[in-house]
């Protein structure tokens, strides 16, 4: 079996409405689908990301470059492709929309593999579980009003959530304990509440902030400073009375175990595009273990759902139903979990049309 060529469909989806988060404006999810062809008629797919498809020609250019590594060889051998792809940009480093680029090929391989063997990717990874727990990251934006946010709140808990996030960011403290605490009151107290202030804090702004809202049994407190600051998160860990979760921006398995090592936090969410792909976060998640951190997943909800099922660390997949209209297949949502479909490959298959459709 060999790889005979690499499509790519760059997307623009679409938003319902423009959103807030940290300082980012988001109206879009630029999403760039890529194809991995085989002699044997089997299609591999994989995606790589980019907020309001800013910078999408960097990633199509990535994929174009790294596409003659892959061209040639024995799907089967992702090891392989991730070593010469590494060594083929360490030139420019692998802090890079690079690694996004050779994520979405690693990613395209594994489905090959897991297509050719008829079996889900749960399952070729070697499943703990069937159903991860989840959490609904859709929504309570910085943008709503409190009573946008207490009615969306509620719409969750009716839909089937068990947990979902809330964003937060710099300001004055006492609105955010406000937001919080309306939150609360919305879903009563059996329901899991995160909140992610997307690197906007400081150390001593974090600190504060944590114990203002500790009151309000939360799950975690996401990215409370900038993404590099990992003595910071570690200053922030030992002090605060919330459990952190951090790591969504930083890049392969080496950046998780760093982050686990300092002690940067109690939840890592490793990115399946810039952890390089598959292997990588397997092996990421690996690490954390081995410190007691567990690992939770950013963005790329369908993909990441059966890497959790196969990681005995995992705590909650992020629902984030930016990428949706890019699937033919829709995840089961039932009590708090998503299932994981028995369909060989990732188990929801790309739109092709949609993605036509959507072209940029
Ligand atoms: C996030 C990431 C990317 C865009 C908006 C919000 C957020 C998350 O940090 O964790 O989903
Ligand atoms: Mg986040």
């Amino acid at each position: 079996m060999k790889v005979t060529r690499i499509r790519t469909i760059p997307a623009n989806v679409p938003l319902e409405r423009p959103i807030l988060a940290g300082g980012w404006e988001i109206k879009s999810a630029g999403i760039l689908a890529v194809l991995v062809e085989t002699d044997t008629g089997v299609v591999g797919e994989g995606l790589a990301f980019t907020l309001n498809g800013r910078r999408m020609g960097m990633l199509v250019e990535g994929v174009e470059t790294l596409s003659p590594l892959a061209i040639g060889l024995d799907p089967h051998f992702t090891g392989a492709f991730m070593e010469r792809a590494l060594k083929d940009t360490l030139f420019f480093g692998h802090q890079s929309p690079l690694v996004m680029s050779m994520a979405a090929i690693e990613t395209a391989l594994w489905d090959i593999r897991a297509k050719d063997a008829g079996l889900p990717m749960h399952k070729l990874l070697g499943a703990v579980r069937d159903r991860v727990p989840v959490y609904w990251s859709g929504g309570l934006w910085l943008t709503m009003s409190i009573d946008e946010l207490q009615r969306e709140a509620g719409d969750r808990v009716r839909a089937g959530y068990r947990a979902m996030k809330l964003r937060v960011a710099r300001g004055d403290d006492r609105v955010t304990a406000e937001r919080v605490k309306a939150v609360r009151a919305a879903i009563g107290p059996d329901i899991k509440l995160m909140v992610d202030a997307n690197q906007t804090l400081d150390v001593a702004g974090a600190i504060r902030l944590s114990r203002l809202l500790a009151e309000h049994d939360l799950t975690w407190f996401e990215e409370p400073i900038p993404y590099y600051d990992h003595r910071g998160e570690a200053q922030i860990t030992a002090a605060s009375p919330i459990p952190l979760a951090s790591g969504e921006s930083e890049y392969l398995a080496r950046g998780m175990a760093t982050m686990a090592e300092m002690g940067c936090c109690q939840t890592l969410m490793p990115d399946l595009q810039r952890m390089g792909g598959i292997a990588e976060f397997i092996k990421g998640a690996h690490m954390a273990e081995r410190h007691g951190v567990a690992v939770s997943s950013h963005l790329f909800t369908e993909m990441s759902l059966p890497i959790l099922a196969a990681l005995d660390n995992a705590t909650f997949l992020e629902v984030m139903p930016w990428f949706e209209p890019v699937y033919q297949d829709r995840l089961r949502i039932e009590d708090g979990f998503a299932h994981v479909s028995e369909r060989p490959g990732h188990g929801c298959r790309l739109d092709i049309a949609a993605l036509e459709r959507m072209r940029m």
